[in-house]
Formats: C-alpha cells, structure tokens, sequence
C-alpha cells in the first residue's frame, strides 16, 4: 500500500484528493493546523475524514515539517497548502511569502536529507502568468505575477524545478489554472456568488457585492484537477504541467449562468462600478459593484493551454463552464434550505 501526505488536507483540493488516493487504496495522511480548524468540514462532506490519518502541521515550522517526513516515510507529497487567497496577500505579503514560498524550501530541503526517494508535487498556479505575455499561457509562457500571492508562489515553482535539476529529485509542478467546486472557499468570486444568488433565489434580498467583473478566468472543476495532480507523481520523469480548460469567460458571464441554474433572468445596466444587474421576474436588485472589491493589480486574463498535460498524461478537464456554474448554484440552493 502507497502512503502519501497531504498539506491542506482540509482545503478544497485535499479533500478532493484525499478521497481520490483512498479510492486508489493508498495510506492517506495529511497535516491540519489545530488553531484554525477544529472541524474537517470537507472531509465530513466527502464521507472521509475517518479513513485519513491527521497530523499537526504547519508550514512555518521546519522541525515539525522535518518530523512528519522522517515519522510517517511516505512514498508521495502533496504541497497543496497556501495562504491561497490572492485578495489577502496584499494585506499579509510577508506571511504570504513565508507560507507559499519559503515554506516548499523547507520541504524540498528535508525531503532531499532525509527522504529523497518520495516524489514532490507543488501547488503552481496560473496566477504566475499574472500580466499575460501570451494567449493562451502555456509551461514555457513567461512569468509576470501581479500580486504578492503570485511572486511567492513564482518562487516555490523555481525552487521545485531547481530541486529536481541539482538533486534528481521527483519533484513536479502543476501550474493550474482556476478550479472550483461546491467546496470552494467562501471568499473565491464563483462561490461568493452562488451563495449570495442561493440566498435570493430563497427570498433574501441582499444584491451581491462584487469587484472587477470584466477579469476573465479559465474555470474547471477541482475534482478533475485532483486527477492531475496524481497523474503528474505516477509518471517515470518529474515534469511541469498546465491543467486547464482552455475555455475563458468573464465574472459577468459567469453569474450570468449561475442566475439562470436558478431560474432568474438577468437585466444588466450600467458599467464599471455603477453597474447592476436585476432578475427581470422578480425586479430585485441581485448585483451591485463595490469598488471595496478591486484590487491594487488586477489578471485580467487567464486562458491555459492543457496540451501538454493531455498528450503526456492524458488528462482532459471533464466539466465546462456553464454546468460548473450550475453544479455550485444547485448546490448552494439545496443546502441553503
Ligand atoms: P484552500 O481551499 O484555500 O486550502 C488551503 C489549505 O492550506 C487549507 O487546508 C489551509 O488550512 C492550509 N494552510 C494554509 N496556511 C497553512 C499553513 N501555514 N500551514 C499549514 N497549512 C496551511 O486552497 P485550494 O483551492 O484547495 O488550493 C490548493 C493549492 O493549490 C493552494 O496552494 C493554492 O494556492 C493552489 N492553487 C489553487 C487553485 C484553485 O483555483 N483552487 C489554482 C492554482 C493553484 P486551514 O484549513 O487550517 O485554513
Ligand atoms: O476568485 P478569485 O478570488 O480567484 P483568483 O484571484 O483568480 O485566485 C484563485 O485562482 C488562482 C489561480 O489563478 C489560485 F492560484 C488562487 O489560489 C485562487 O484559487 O478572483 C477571480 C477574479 C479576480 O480577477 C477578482 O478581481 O474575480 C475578480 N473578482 C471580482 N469581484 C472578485 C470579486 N474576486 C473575489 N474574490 N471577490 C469579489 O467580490
């Protein structure tokens, strides 16, 4: 039986992965920060929180990364977990540096003294490519990040590559462009959105705030990411990877499908930060912009380029926009009630 760690075990993509590696019959362990989460909440909803085993852990600390890798002698790691939020990093540049770039350091560094065997997969992001230098961005696009999220995460997707130069290790990247799911964290744009339009279609009369609608994103869905990310570790060579769906589409665009999965018919007027929108059947206000919601620099565009991952890994995104919209606004509604 394989063992392998998870960092983040308890975000959207650990839960997800977790339950892809039991499925697969792996060992699963993965490191849980006791001060902010005293609840597996997501393992609860994937029905695995008692097939996995929790540790204690956190990315700051290098003893305690040091102990989990000499205790539990895993044949895979994981680096899934991240102060992940772009918006906050504004806010917590310096932490955000430590979490999502020194801290792979410190894992890779550990890993090569004392488990250079076990294979490495770091969380890249698309948000590297930040002020786009091509269309689509692909593994050789060059690197223009526009937040302190993306600089530090620019820096754990080098030392990865660097690791995997100077030692041998096998150590990948997945360059990943957005992915959601019903599990998506509450400040992300898509699940702001369908929890605020869940909330109206059961009467509430709140509009939903938001910043930039014109952004565009290449959004799929984080189960097939999961799938990815396990793919990359089982391959002969460590290798960068891109994994999205090539599909771009506006915030603007996808409320718009969001509000139709919940039956509304949407009336936009205005633009820039008087625009609005309104549900043509019930006349409430359902969208209002809020400058609170912009950012100091904004990525405009994102649109990947998965070619390489399905030639190599044979992987392909399996959900489109429009039924991920649907997925997530479905889901809210129901649980809303
Ligand atoms: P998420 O839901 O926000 O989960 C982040 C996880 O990191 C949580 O389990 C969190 O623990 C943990 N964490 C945060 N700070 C930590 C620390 N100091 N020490 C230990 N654990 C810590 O993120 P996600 O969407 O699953 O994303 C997974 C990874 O992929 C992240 O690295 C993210 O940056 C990257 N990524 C995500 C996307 C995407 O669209 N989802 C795209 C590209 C890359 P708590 O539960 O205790 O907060
Ligand atoms: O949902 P977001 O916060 O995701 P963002 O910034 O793209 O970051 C996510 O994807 C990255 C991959 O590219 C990951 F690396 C990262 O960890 C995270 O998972 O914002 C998406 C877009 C932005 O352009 C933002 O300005 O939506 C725009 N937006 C407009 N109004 C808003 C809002 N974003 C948020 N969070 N809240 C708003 O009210």
């Amino acid at each position: 039986m394989k063992k392998a760690f998870i960092t983040g075990i308890t975000g959207q993509d650990g839960a997800y992965l977790a339950k892809l590696l039991l499925d697969k019959g792996y060992e699963v362990h993965g490191g849980v920060r006791r001060i902010s989460q005293p609840e597996n909440t997501r393992l609860d909803i994937l029905g695995v929180s008692n097939d996995v085993h929790l540790h204690e852990f956190d990315l700051t600390e290098h003893n305690n990364i040091f102990r989990v890798i000499r205790d539990i002698e895993m044949d895979e790691f994981y680096n899934l977990a991240a102060q992940s939020f772009v918006g906050s990093s504004w806010e917590l540049p310096v932490y955000t540096a430590d979490v999502d770039g020194m801290a792979v350091v410190r894992i890779l560094d550990t890993l090569r003294t004392i488990r250079p065997e076990t294979r490495f997969y770091q969380a890249s992001t698309s948000e590297m490519f930040g002020l786009v230098q091509e269309v689509p961005q692909s593994e050789t696009t060059r690197l223009y990040p526009r937040s302190p999220y993306g600089v530090a995460k620019v820096y754990g997707h080098y030392i990865t590559m660097n690791y995997r130069e100077s030692f041998g290790m096998h150590a990948s990247s997945g360059i990943l462009f957005n992915h959601e799911s019903p599990l998506r964290g509450k400040e992300f744009v898509t699940r702001k959105i369908t929890l605020g339009l869940a909330a109206l279609a059961h009467g509430g009369d709140q509009p939903v705030e938001l910043g930039n609608m014109d952004a565009k994103r290449d959004w799929g869905f984080a189960q097939d990411y999961v799938e990815g990310m396990w793919r990359m570790l089982q391959q002969d060579e460590a290798d960068d990877y891109v994994l999205a769906t090539g599909v771009t589409t506006t915030i603007r665009d996808f409320f718009t499908y969001a509000a139709e999965a919940l039956g509304m018919d949407l009336e936009w007027s205005g633009e820039n930060e008087n625009e609005t929108a309104t549900d043509r059947k019930t006349g409430k206000l359902v969208m209002k912009v809020n400058k609170k919601f912009y950012r100091p620099a904004e990525v405009d565009l994102l649109i990947g380029d998965p070619s390489k991952a399905q030639e190599k890994l044979g992987w392909k995104a399996s959900v489109d926009i429009q039924n991920l919209a649907q997925m997530m606004a479905k889901s809210d509604f129901d649980a809303h009630r």
